[in-house]
């Protein structure tokens, strides 16, 4: 008899700078390959790409870019890795993803002048996660790691306007998660819902994100 081949899991990591999303994607990768499972890390900005590199470039105050074109271009970056994504779900393994389209609106929006409709359209359509994983750290908590990086954005009072932009982007079914916790009994919680939605998504088909 054929066995049906069953698809990965989509699961996107977001949240404030610091609060350990790199360091929480990487043990689970590790941690479901262990399992026996398929999984692979992904994150955006994707800099490799030359897209990605035009980006890091303004993310590093090498360069400047209009606002709107900058968002785009975030935009441009996710779509431009789709095929892989999906050839990767397809082929059953599951995407890790540190930072995704919740990211590029809560950034852009902070900024003067911008709508949250309007930052969301380029990204319509992109595949939806099957769970978005929201970590988050009380400002305290944050300032007791690394400081700020020197990159763009990396600022207390633009951070902040950003969470109160991921509050509004908030759907009913993400996991918020304290990361408040030891990286160890962090990464224990996170595996124990990764694990469920890695196998309830398996016959689910893949969604198209805010359509
Ligand atoms: N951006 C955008 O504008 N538009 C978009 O569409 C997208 C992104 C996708 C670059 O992102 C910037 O691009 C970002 C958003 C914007 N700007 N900001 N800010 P990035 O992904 O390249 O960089 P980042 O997301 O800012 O990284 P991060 O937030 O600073 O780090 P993190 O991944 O959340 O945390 P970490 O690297 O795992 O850990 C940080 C430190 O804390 C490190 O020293 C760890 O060892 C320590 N750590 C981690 N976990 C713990 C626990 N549990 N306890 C104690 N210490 C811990």
């Amino acid at each position: 008899m054929l066995h049906k081949m069953t698809r990965g899991a989509l699961i996107v990591f977001e949240g404030c700078d610091r609060c350990g999303k790199t360091t929480q994607c990487k043990k689970l990768v590790d941690a479901l390959n262990r399992d026996g499972g398929k999984a692979e890390f992904m994150r955006f900005p994707e800099r490799s790409t030359a897209i990605g590199q035009t980006i890091s470039g303004y993310l590093e105050k090498k360069s400047e870019l209009e606002d709107h074109a900058v968002h785009l271009l975030f935009s441009a970056n996710r779509w431009e890795l789709v095929p892989k994504m999906l050839r990767l779900l397809n082929s059953g393994t599951t995407l890790i993803v540190d930072r995704y389209a919740y990211s590029g609106v809560a950034f852009t929006g902070a900024k003067p002048g911008f709508d949250l409709q309007w930052c969301k359209q380029p990204d319509v359509g992109l595949p939806k996660p099957d769970q978005v994983l929201y970590l988050t750290l009380s400002p305290e908590e944050a300032s007791k790691r690394a400081a700020f990086g020197t990159e763009r954005y990396e600022n207390t009072e633009f951070q902040e306007r950003v969470a109160k932009n991921f509050e509004i982007l908030k759907e009913h079914d993400w996991k918020i998660v304290n990361a408040g916790k030891s990286i160890e009994d962090l990464h224990g919680e996170i595996k124990s819902i990764v694990t469920q939605t890695v196998e309830s998504s398996k016959d689910k088909p893949i969604l198209k994100l805010w359509s």
